[in-house]
């Protein structure tokens, strides 16, 4: 499944997948101000045929006014517009609704900060002809960081080795952003009852396309560290992802144990 290269694993082998659809690239902004209109032009000319989705939280800084600029001049271009300060989660999937309901076969996440490069999203949809979902991943071989701190590599690394040890996932970047979906696939992920915010939103939809059989790939990206605007990593994400992904992974090492219990335990004697 994790082939690192975009190649297919055994998983994938051998199914057959449908068309892919237009792309929806859905951008979750709250004060990327300075940042918004670069990432929209690059995604635009990098798939000229993807229509963009700003899914902005109301921004104090006024992106939605620049992302709206952006849709007067661009048909390929919408905004959606939220009252106030959500989280990336409840951004994401917002867009993803809006996206399903106007028909878009492929979904796709990314950053407003230029982490994510348009330049490589060629790359994720080609990928996503052989599978039901694409990862950009740092943390397989050909994917890297550019401009990050150690301490900063430190923690995305520790944050998916250990959801992959916790959760039994076979993948490696776990916690990144830069994703593509069938929009067959996000159906298929229950989100009605998805409620993680922060990185943990990723590693919940990795754990449940993983769990749900879907056929995952992770793809080689350079992630590049933000350059304008500031960050909304917080402690809390932090810990929000670090208690949902060891209550996740106790409950699954319990079920595991209680359903293992059934069929080889077998049934207390009468009587005894
Ligand atoms: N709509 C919305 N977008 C958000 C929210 N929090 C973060 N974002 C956006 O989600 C994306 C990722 O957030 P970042 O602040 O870049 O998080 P990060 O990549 O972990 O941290 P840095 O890149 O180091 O700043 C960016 O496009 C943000 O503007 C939110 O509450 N609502
Ligand atoms: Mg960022």
């Amino acid at each position: 499944m994790n082939d690192g290269d975009g190649t297919l694993g055994a998983q994938g082998r051998g199914r057959q997948f449908g068309p892919l659809g237009t792309a929806l690239v859905i951008i979750p902004t709250y004060n990327e101000a300075e940042n918004i209109k670069a990432i929209v032009g690059r995604v635009r000319k990098a798939v000229p045929d993807a229509h963009v989705l700003v899914a902005d939280d109301n921004s104090p800084d006024g992106t939605g006014k620049l992302a709206d600029e952006l849709a007067a001049e661009d048909d390929q271009v919408q905004v959606l517009h939220r009252t106030g300060k959500e989280g990336l989660g409840a951004a994401y999937l917002a867009g993803f609704r809006w996206g399903i309901e106007h028909d878009y076969g492929v979904l796709i996440e990314m950053d407003a900060d230029g982490s994510h490069q348009p330049e490589e999203l060629p790359r994720l949809l080609t990928a996503l002809k052989g599978a039901d979902l694409v990862l950009g991943s740092r943390w397989v071989p050909g994917g890297r960081v550019v401009n990050w701190p150690r301490s900063r590599e430190f923690i995305s690394r520790g944050g998916s080795l250990y959801s992959r040890l916790a959760l039994d996932l076979p993948l490696r970047d776990i916690t990144g952003g830069y994703r593509a979906f069938r929009s067959e696939t996000l159906e298929g992920l229950g989100l009605a009852d998805v409620a993680s915010q922060g990185y943990c939103f990723q590693v919940d939809l990795a754990r449940r396309a993983v769990k749900a059989g879907y056929h995952v790939v992770e793809v080689p990206i350079t992630f590049v560290e933000r350059e304008l605007g500031d960050s909304k990593m917080s402690r809390d994400i932090l810990v929000e992802a670090l208690w949902r992904v060891t209550a996740w992974g106790a409950r699954e090492r319990v079920g595991k144990l209680i359903g293992r219990a059934k069929p080889d335990t077998p049934p207390p004697a009468p009587g005894s």
